[in-house]
């Protein structure tokens, strides 16, 4: 979009919607901000069709972060980095590192960035037979320590968050006693609660299929809120837009986290068939999603601790990183945008009337139909960063600096 089309752009949107509206809008898409992951900018296995890397691909943790910070300097919108723990603060990438979680920290504060939420890395040794539900007390143990070791980086170095996603589960009917893996999980859950600080707070992702084909153990958000309930204050529900049966109704459960004052985080990716960790479009029900946010108060709320946490979870593959990650951005801050633009008065209104269409229309008229790329656009030239961030990426010269070094 030309200046030009910017400014006429917010005129329109304005008239439509009120200045006021308008404004507010701006004013959020400046104040959000979500995290980055560590692993969506190196090299992610796509099994036997994955024979094809992108040029300027980052070949370690600390690559990583300088594509981080670039993407922070354009956008001003992530200064936190997500680490998957035993990929980026171990040497082997079996074993937890000290000494690696110091480098990562250091070469992160250089650059501007800090650490974000800590993975730990649940699917290495012995979890084909599963983690934290697994016959073998020794494979429990391990990775309940593993999780009491991210708990302390998460406490020390980063932002004292952890999120936990499990790859227990099974393919056939029979093959392990399901509420004996539940019932697992929740007893190693609780020793982990128990080992870590109560300042530390985690998030417990769900997922309904993967590895487990016939069934996972923490397989969708009750689990989740289950579990949550017996682990105390300092643990939430994490969704993952990718971790659910088709046309399931997102905003719903956003929806029932928030009045039931469960804290929650958002892991944002696209998904068409499954779990599929493209990156985030501008689509509808992401708008929905971020309406329910806005209207809940756990985005861009001054009170920080209200705030749900905000990742980006995708792992590219054959597109370039850098432009699926900003494209990510992006298509978030328009989301967040139409929600601000919602007249929620205006909507009680007709709801109370039962005007079921007028409603939706309204609704819509926000959500879907708005153009609002004047207003993110808007947002980032006030900040001194470039209106269109794929443009701006582009003409950097970073691409080809990376492209050159990185071979
Ligand atoms: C897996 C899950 C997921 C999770 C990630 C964390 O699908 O979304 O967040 O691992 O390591 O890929
Ligand atoms: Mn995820
Ligand atoms: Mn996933």
């Amino acid at each position: 979009m030309k200046e030009k089309q910017i400014e006429l752009g917010i005129k329109m949107l304005e008239q439509e919607f009120g200045a006021q509206r308008v404004r507010r809008a701006i004013d959020a898409v400046q104040a959000f901000r979500v995290e980055v992951p560590s692993w969506v900018f190196g090299n992610f296995g796509a099994g036997r069709f994955g024979d094809f890397t992108p040029s300027g691909i980052a070949r370690n943790i600390f690559e990583k972060l300088e594509d981080a910070a670039q993407i922070h300097k354009l956008s001003g919108a992530t200064p936190r980095v997500a680490m998957h723990m035993l990929w980026d603060f171990s040497q082997d990438g079996r074993t937890p590192s000290w000494k690696m979680v110091e480098k990562v920290d250091q070469a992160a504060g250089e650059l501007g960035l800090g650490i974000g939420a800590v993975n730990p890395t649940y699917f290495l040794k012995g979890s084909h037979r599963n983690t934290y539900a697994a016959e073998e007390k020794t494979t429990v143990d391990d990775y309940v320590e593993q999780t009491v070791i991210a708990a302390e980086i998460a406490k020390k170095y980063a932002d004292k968050l952890v999120t936990l996603w499990f790859p227990d589960g099974s393919s056939y009917p029979g093959q392990v006693q399901l509420r004996q893996a539940y019932r697992k999980m929740k007893e190693a859950l609780l020793r982990t609660m128990e080992k870590i600080d109560r300042d530390v707070f985690v998030l417990i992702e769900y997922k309904v299929f993967e590895p487990g084909t016939y069934h996972t153990v923490i397989s969708d958000w009750g689990t989740s809120y289950l579990l949550t309930r017996e682990l105390g204050e300092n643990a939430g529900v994490l969704v993952d837009l990718g971790h659910h049966p088709h046309a399931t109704n997102i905003e719903q459960i956003v929806t029932r986290l928030i009045e039931e004052g469960v804290p929650g985080g958002f892991h944002f990716n696209t998904r068409y068939a499954a779990d599929d960790d493209h990156s985030v479009e501008p689509n509808p029900e992401l708008a929905r999603i971020f309406y329910e946010l806005v209207l809940g108060d756990v985005v861009t709320n001054p009170k920080a601790d209200k705030n749900w946490a905000y990742m980006i979870d995708q792992c590219s593959g054959r597109e370039h990183r850098m432009h699926a990650i900003l494209h990510s951005i992006d298509s978030l801050q328009i989301a967040l945008a139409k929600a601000m633009l919602v007249d929620t008065v205006a909507l009680t209104e007709l709801q109370e009337r039962d005007e079921i269409i007028l409603a939706n229309r309204f609704f819509n008229a926000s959500l879907i139909l708005a153009d609002v790329r004047p207003i993110v656009a808007t947002a980032r030239l006030e900040k001194n960063l470039r209106a269109d961030l794929l443009a701006a990426y582009e003409a950097s010269g970073y691409r080809t600096k990376t492209d050159a070094e990185r071979v």
